[in-house]
C-alpha cells in the first residue's frame, strides 16, 4: 500500500528540482490532466467485435493469444473498459469500430445507423467520457480478393462506399451528443502480396471512392475525418493502395486529417521524425501509438526511445492542442484490461516527462550551437526524479499510484473476467 505523506514529501522534493532547472511542474501536470487519450475498444475483445464475433478476421489483422476473459458483449466491453478508466488518470476517449455495433437488430455494415450505438452514446454520457470512431473495412465477405474501396468490381466498392458514408453520419452524431469532435477513422487494407503490374489504377480507385465518401460535409465542431496510410501488412507485403504518400496528397489536397500509426512505416522509419513537418501542412494530425516488433505494427506500447520521441516532438513544437493521441495494439497472451492500463498510462508518463523538459533552455543551447551541452543536459535530464511527479499525479487524480494498480485488474480477473 501507498504512504500518502511519502508521495506528497517525495513531490516536494522533485518538484524543486525540475523548478531549479526552470520547468513549470504545476503547469505541466495541468496540462496532462486535460490531455485526452483515445484508448480503443479494440483491445478488450481481440479486434472481433460483436457484428460477426465468430468470423475470421481479415485485412492483415490478427490476434494471437487465448488468455482467458476476453469480452463477448457490449457491456462486457463497458465493463472492461470502465475497470481500466479507474485505474488511470484523467477523462478520456473510448475509440469504437464499427463492427462494435449494440443493438438486436441484424444488421450489416452498410445498413448501420446512429440508433445501433446509442447504448454506447448512453454510456459516454452517463462516465463523462468521449467516443471515437472507426469504420470497418475488414473481417467482412465484402473485403474480396484483398480489395475494398480500391476493388475493381464497382458492387463491391459500393457497400464500402456506403459503409463510409454512414459511418460518418454516426461520428457526427456522436459529435453532436457529447458535444465534442469524434475522430472517424477511415483505413483499408487494400493491397496485394506480390508485385502487382498496376499500381496506379487501385489508387486512383481509392481515391474516388473516398471523394464519394467526403462529399458530405459535416461539422468540424462534431467529427473529424482523419486517414491512415500503412506501407505493409500481413497478405500486403508488396503492395498497399494507401501508402503514407497516397494519404499525405490526399489529405493535404482534400483537407483532411492525416493519421499516422507508429507502426505502418519502414522498420528503421519513425513518426515522430515526421510530425513538425506534417505539422507544417496541416492544421490537425492524429496518432496510433502502437509499437512496431518484427512485421506486427501493434504490441503494447511500452516506455521505449520512440513513445517519449513521440510525446517530446508534440509537446517541443507546441502541438499538443492540434494533436489527437489515439492507441492501437492488440494482444490477446496478456490480461486485457491490464494491457489498457499499462498502454494508456504509459502514454500519459511518457507525455509528462516531455512537459518537465525545460524545452527553452535546450533550444536556446542549440541555437548558439552548443551540442556538447545540448548532451550533456538532455542525459543529465534523464536521471531526475520523473516518477514522484507521476506518482503524486495519480494521487491526486484519486487512481492508484505505483503498481497498486495491478492488485486491482488482479482482483478484477479472479471475480469476473474468469467467471466468463
Ligand atoms: C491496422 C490499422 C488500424 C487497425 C484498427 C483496428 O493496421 O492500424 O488502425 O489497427 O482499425
Ligand atoms: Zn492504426
Amino acid at each position: 500500500m501507498t504512504d500518502t505523506n511519502q508521495i506528497k514529501m517525495r513531490y516536494e522534493d522533485a518538484k524543486a528540482r525540475f523548478e531549479a532547472i526552470g520547468v513549470d511542474v504545476e503547469n505541466a501536470m495541468a496540462t496532462l490532466k486535460n490531455t485526452k487519450i483515445s484508448m480503443h475498444c479494440w483491445q478488450g475483445d481481440d479486434v472481433r467485435g460483436f457484428l460477426n464475433p465468430d468470423g475470421d478476421l481479415s485485412g492483415g489483422i490478427m490476434s494471437t493469444g487465448n488468455y482467458p476473459g476476453a469480452a463477448h458483449t457490449p457491456d462486457q466491453l463497458r465493463q472492461d473498459a470502465d475497470k481500466a478508466f479507474s485505474l488511470i488518470p484523467g477523462k478520456h476517449k473510448f475509440n469504437l469500430h464499427a463492427m462494435y455495433v449494440d443493438t438486436d437488430e441484424k444488421v450489416d455494415l452498410n445498413e448501420i445507423e446512429p440508433k445501433h450505438f446509442e447504448k454506447w452514446v448512453e454510456w459516454a454520457k452517463e462516465k463523462g467520457i468521449g467516443l471515437d470512431f472507426n469504420p470497418t473495412f475488414f473481417s467482412h465477405p465484402m473485403y474480396k480478393d484483398g480489395y475494398t474501396l480500391a476493388h475493381p468490381d464497382a458492387e463491391v466498392r459500393n457497400f464500402w462506399i456506403e459503409h463510409g458514408k454512414r459511418s460518418r453520419k454516426i461520428a457526427a452524431y456522436f459529435g453532436k451528443e457529447l458535444n465534442e469532435p469524434v475522430y472517424n477513422n477511415f483505413w483499408v487494407p487494400d493491397g496485394s502480396k506480390d508485385n502487382p503490374i498496376d499500381r496506379l489504377s487501385p489508387r486512383h480507385r481509392l481515391m474516388e471512392s473516398l471523394d464519394e465518401i467526403f462529399k458530405e460535409e459535416y461539422d468540424e465542431n462534431y467529427t473529424v475525418d482523419t486517414i491512415e496510410s500503412k506501407l505493409f501488412g500481413i497478405g500486403s507485403e508488396a503492395y498497399t493502395v494507401g501508402s503514407h504518400e497516397f494519404y499525405m496528397g490526399y489529405g493535404i489536397s482534400r483537407n483532411k486529417t492525416i493519421l499516422m500509426d507508429a507502426g505502418h512505416f519502414h522498420p528503421t522509419e519513425v513518426v515522430s521524425n515526421k510530425i513538425s513537418s506534417l505539422s507544417l501542412f496541416s492544421d490537425k494530425l492524429m496518432l496510433h501509438v502502437s509499437r512496431p516488433v518484427r512485421w506486427d505494427s501493434d504490441h503494447v506500447i511500452i516506455m521505449d526511445d520512440e513513445l517519449q520521441e513521440i510525446m517530446k516532438e508534440i509537446v517541443r513544437n507546441g502541438l499538443l492542442c492540434r494533436t489527437a493521441i489515439g492507441l492501437d495494439f492488440f494482444d490477446a497472451t496478456i490480461n486485457r484490461v491490464a494491457a489498457w492500463v499499462i498502454g494508456v498510462r504509459n502514454a500519459q508518463k511518457a507525455l509528462l516527462k516531455a512537459l518537465l523538459e525545460p524545452t527553452e533552455e535546450l533550444k536556446k543551447v542549440e541555437l548558439n550551437f552548443d551540442f556538447t551541452t545540448r548532451l550533456a543536459l538532455t542525459e543529465e535530464y534523464k536521471d531526475l526524479p520523473f516518477s514522484a511527479i507521476w506518482d503524486y499525479f495519480c494521487l491526486e487524480e484519486g487512481v492508484p499510484v505505483g503498481l497498486d494498480w495491478y492488485e486491482e485488474v488482479k482482483k478484477y480477473e479472479k471475480e469476473v473476467l474468469s467467471e466468463r
